[in-house]
């Protein structure tokens, strides 16, 4: 096992990062930039490490700052969090030929991943369901229209860099289609600088079902079940939770069967989501997979009893999984919501000083965070100051626990998305299941 990691990340997931250390025996590095040097992932690590002024570029982003950091503190790994360089292909390249172990996947396996038409290529190879589209990418205006044709509109263009929603146009009629393929095309090529796109069949009204899995250097792959993430906005999700009201057993076992036969099919290893559509008649689909550990993976910690972050430390150490798939059971639900420092009409970012912060607590309730009082939210990073996690045995027990622990958190100081989600807990759509990523176009906020 390793003896010391650095964790090349910010925030409430750093500190996560370093708790699985202290629990495992592993002595912590913390990288900080000058912006959060009073932060709680610094002040609980073993030792920090400045690596740069505010902006992520200069800083969390910085791959010679950070490797010379783990260079100097002689740190074996590197547990990339979410998000700044958990999916660069290149940074893991750079861990591997520095001889520091990048806890993730391969740079390989992101790179297939990362593009993806490839992947979704590589899904329909191993079996795994995709939505009718085209075979690659389409470089000719007129291949798209003849294609989409085909499939009947709506279709919808992606980029194949893409992922959160950038460069993606939904067309619902051959007139639309030649500016929307264009202006795909160039959206992409200024967000990714890449303008390949794909086409697929667009469904209207999809939830977001996404599998957790994790694999081991030895071929294992076992799959944690579902979460729903439907509950989002503008591609930020809001609320997720553990089970999906609409996946049964059966189903469950089939999803499952399906992500560990793409992890394998591609050797991947280390923790990675295959994210998935699903119609309303439970038809799945394969989306994209993200080779990361996430944001909501809590709510699937919750209900397996299984601490992600450390079966990750483990198979980068090589070392087997620590369970099997029969030994995986689901028990009870799980309900998330990130807590954004935002203003909750127009999410607009609301930094500034949090100078009240009580966090709930009580049976079943946990919250990921590194917000404190008088903490000072800084404008350089995203908005989320809070995971609030609850586990219960059904999920109207959830959703009354959450309600519940919601009323408890007090947060001053800065506007916060706590009224929303009480808003959402309290919709009967959203108390019966019936949701989809088209919920929250009800409350008609602005774009
Ligand atoms: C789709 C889709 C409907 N049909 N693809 C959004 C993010 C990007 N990764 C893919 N996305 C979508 N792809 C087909 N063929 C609808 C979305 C989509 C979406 C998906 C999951 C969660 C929220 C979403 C919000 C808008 C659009």
């Amino acid at each position: 096992m390793f003896k010391k990691i650095l964790i090349a990340n910010r925030g409430e997931i750093a500190l996560r990062v370093i708790r699985a250390c202290k629990e495992m025996g592993i002595k912590t590095v913390a990288v900080h930039s000058t912006a959060d040097a009073h932060s709680l992932h610094v002040r609980f690590a073993d030792q920090s490490v400045c690596i740069g002024p505010p902006q992520s570029a200069e800083s969390y982003l910085n791959v010679p700052s950070i490797i010379s950091a783990a260079e100097i503190t002689d740190s074996e790994a590197i547990h990339p969090g979410y998000g700044f360089l958990a999916e660069n292909p290149n940074f893991a390249e750079v861990c591997n030929s520095a001889g520091i172990r990048f806890i993730g996947p391969s740079p390989e396996s992101m790179k297939l991943m990362g593009d993806k038409a490839k992947a979704r290529e590589t899904a329909q190879k191993t079996g795994v369901p995709i939505l009718p589209g085209s075979e690659g990418i389409v470089t000719e205006e007129g291949v798209g229209i003849e294609l989409a044709r085909e499939l009947g509109f709506p279709v919808i263009i992606k980029a194949v860099a893409g992922g959160g929603g950038k460069g993606m146009r939904v067309v619902f009629n051959e007139t639309e289609f030649a500016q929307a393929f264009v202006m795909a095309q160039s959206e992409a090529l200024a967000a990714f600088g890449n303008a390949d796109v794909y086409i697929e069949k667009y469904i209207t009204q999809p939830r977001h079902i996404e599998i957790q899995i994790i694999a081991d250097e030895k071929g294992g792959a076992v799959s944690l079940g579902e979460r729903e993430c439907s509950i989002q906005r503008r591609h930020q999700k809001l609320i997720e939770e553990a089970k999906s009201v609409i996946v049964d057993e059966a189903l469950r076992k089939r999803m499952g069967e399906m992500a560990c036969a793409l992890a394998k099919n591609v050797r991947y290893r280390n923790a990675g989501t295959i994210e998935f559509l699903m119609d309303e008649n439970r038809n799945f689909y394969f989306m994209e997979m993200n080779t990361r550990v996430q944001v909501e993976h809590p709510v699937t910690e919750m209900v397996t009893g299984i601490d992600i972050v450390k079966e990750q430390i483990r198979v980068a150490a090589g070392m087997p999984l620590s369970f099997t798939q029969d030994q995986i059971t689901i028990r009870g639900h799980s309900i998330e919501c990130r807590i954004n420092a935002e203003c909750p009409e127009k999410f607009t970012p609301s930094p500034g000083t949090i100078t009240a912060f009580n966090p709930p607590g009580g049976p079943g309730v946990r919250v990921d965070t590194a917000a404190y009082t008088q903490y000072v939210i800084p404008p350089y990073y995203d908005s989320m100051i809070a995971k609030l996690i609850v586990h219960a045995d059904t999920r109207d027990d959830a959703i009354r626990r959450m309600q519940r622990a919601l009323d408890e958190f007090i947060v001053e100081g800065v506007k916060t998305t706590i009224p929303m989600h009480k808003k959402i807990l309290a919709e009967p759509d959203f108390q019966q299941g019936n949701i989809s990523t088209k919920f929250m176009e009800r409350y008609n906020n602005p774009t």
